[in-house]
């Protein structure tokens, strides 16, 4: 199923998930509007044809914003359900193939170095009404661990400073983070890479949590079933997808801060878990900034739950809290909700065994990493991606001064005020034992017989 980033969304517009946009647009805040209506409303996803200022470029947005553009970026048919996604984010972490070195790729049709380098001349959007300028949203970054020399891809935000500076928020114990801080110790800036309109395969990937050491992009090979095309990069060493559409090269400047917010975060406000990481964040100097003849600039949205910052990440997320406690019960379905940001609340159908068992899932999964903020755990006859149902098992099924868990202070963990520590909650929504029978659903007998309405 091999597709570069313009391939897919031809691969999308066959599939009429691609809609092009032939009305002039604004970078500032028309592709963020039109991005969000098409995530509210189960897509298409969006090419701009005609952006002002901007003659020649094409932006592509929204491009993995629902449910069904996350099943066919992953080669699976468009109503996938959430379980069978989920069952192939589970193969994928297990998989690799290793890249593919070559010479000569599009993604060097223009290369411009140095002092010509000048990010203005990008269609960077601007999405949400306070945000503090443009930033690159949609980027993989690529850099090589200063110790390993291993790779490692990662999607960041960056901030627009000037016409060759942007910052990044990456900090441990974010991978890019840690490798940033090794060098910096050393006095030394990490040259990164960002590839913007990447295989899909690599957006992916980048999104799906893999321990340290893991070079994401063997993952990104197994995704498409083929190595990915690795190119080295004009100025600094790295190596980046040839057959992406830019790559923007660049080095850390080491003991240099700049504030990296506000900006319209995952939470769908301005106060994000990462809100006092941004106010000191790296700076990186671009050092060149190569690309193909006809380039498409990937735009992606953040904001109020759900956009592709959301989607991109919930599966990934999903498996490793399954892979927490799926030995401590018989584990039916897992849901990240999306009231919940797709982060902090999940909810969990277990086939109970054991009357212990939810309180178990629920400390587990507290104290994970990247764990939940609330855990509610059901029998497995509700089903969980229905909130209607779990509101009702909460209504009938939960006696609060025994059933619901409050931990004061979950440390590693950051607030919502951006301070480490933070209070988390279980639900048990669970029956109680031996009363099985009268917490059913009631349904009326017999009616298959009603064949009339
Ligand atoms: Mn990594």
């Amino acid at each position: 199923m091999y597709r570069d980033f313009r391939n897919h969304l031809e691969f999308l517009e066959k599939n009429g998930k691609l809609l092009r946009v032939t009305k002039e647009v604004n970078t500032r805040f028309d592709i963020a509007a039109g991005t969000r209506k098409i995530s509210d409303n189960d897509g298409p996803a969006l090419l701009f044809e005609n952006v002002k200022d901007f003659p020649g470029w094409r932006v592509a947005s929204g491009i993995y914003a629902t449910q069904k553009l996350i099943a066919l970026a992953l080669g699976l048919p468009i109503n996938a359900s959430e379980q069978n996604i989920l069952n192939h984010y589970f193969e994928y972490d297990q998989k690799s193939i290793k890249p593919k070195i070559v010479n000569s790729g599009p993604v060097k049709e223009i290369i411009i170095k140095r002092k010509d380098v000048d990010l203005n001349k990008l269609p960077i959007p601007i999405y949400s009404k306070l945000d503090v300028g443009p930033y690159l949203t949609a980027g993989v970054e690529l850099a090589k661990h200063p110790r390993t020399g291993i790779q490692n891809i990662s999607i960041h935000r960056r901030r627009i400073l000037s016409r060759n500076r942007t910052a990044i928020l990456a900090f441990p114990p974010q991978h890019l983070g840690i490798m940033i801080d090794i060098s910096e110790k050393e006095g030394k800036g990490l040259p990164i890479a960002t590839a913007i309109g990447a295989e899909p395969s690599m957006t992916l990937a980048s999104c799906i949590g893999a321990p340290e050491g893991v070079d994401e992009t063997e993952i990104a090979g197994a995704i498409q079933g083929t190595p990915i095309e690795m190119i080295k990069c004009e100025t600094i060493n790295v190596m980046v997808p040839a057959n992406a559409e830019i790559i923007i090269e660049g080095m850390i400047v080491p003991n240099e801060r700049v504030r990296c917010g506000p900006i319209g975060e995952f939470t769908g406000n301005y106060i994000s878990l990462f809100g006092a990481l941004a106010k000191e964040v790296h700076v990186i100097e671009i050092t060149a900034i190569t690309m193909r003849k006809d380039p498409i600039f990937q735009a992606l949205l953040t904001g109020m739950p759900v956009t592709e910052n959301h989607t991109l990440k919930k599966w990934s997320y999903t498996a490793a809290e399954y892979r927490v406690i799926n030995r401590l019960a018989d584990v039916k379905a897992l849901n990240l909700t999306s009231g919940g940001c797709c982060f902090y609340h999940l909810v969990v159908a277990i086939n109970k065994r054991d009357d212990e068992e939810p309180k178990k899932i629920i400390e587990s999964l507290l104290f994970a990493r990247h764990g939940p903020n609330l855990v509610i755990v059901v029998d497995d006859d509700i089903n969980i991606f229905d909130p209607f149902e779990v509101e009702w098992a909460i209504a009938t099924r939960v006696s609060p001064a025994k059933d619901i868990f409050i931990f004061p202070g979950v440390t590693g963990v950051i607030n919502q005020e951006g301070k480490i520590g933070r209070s988390k909650w279980g639900i048990d929504a669970t029956v109680p034992p031996n009363e099985k029978e009268f917490y059913k659903k009631i349904r009326p007998p017999r009616m298959e017989n009603v064949d009339y309405i």
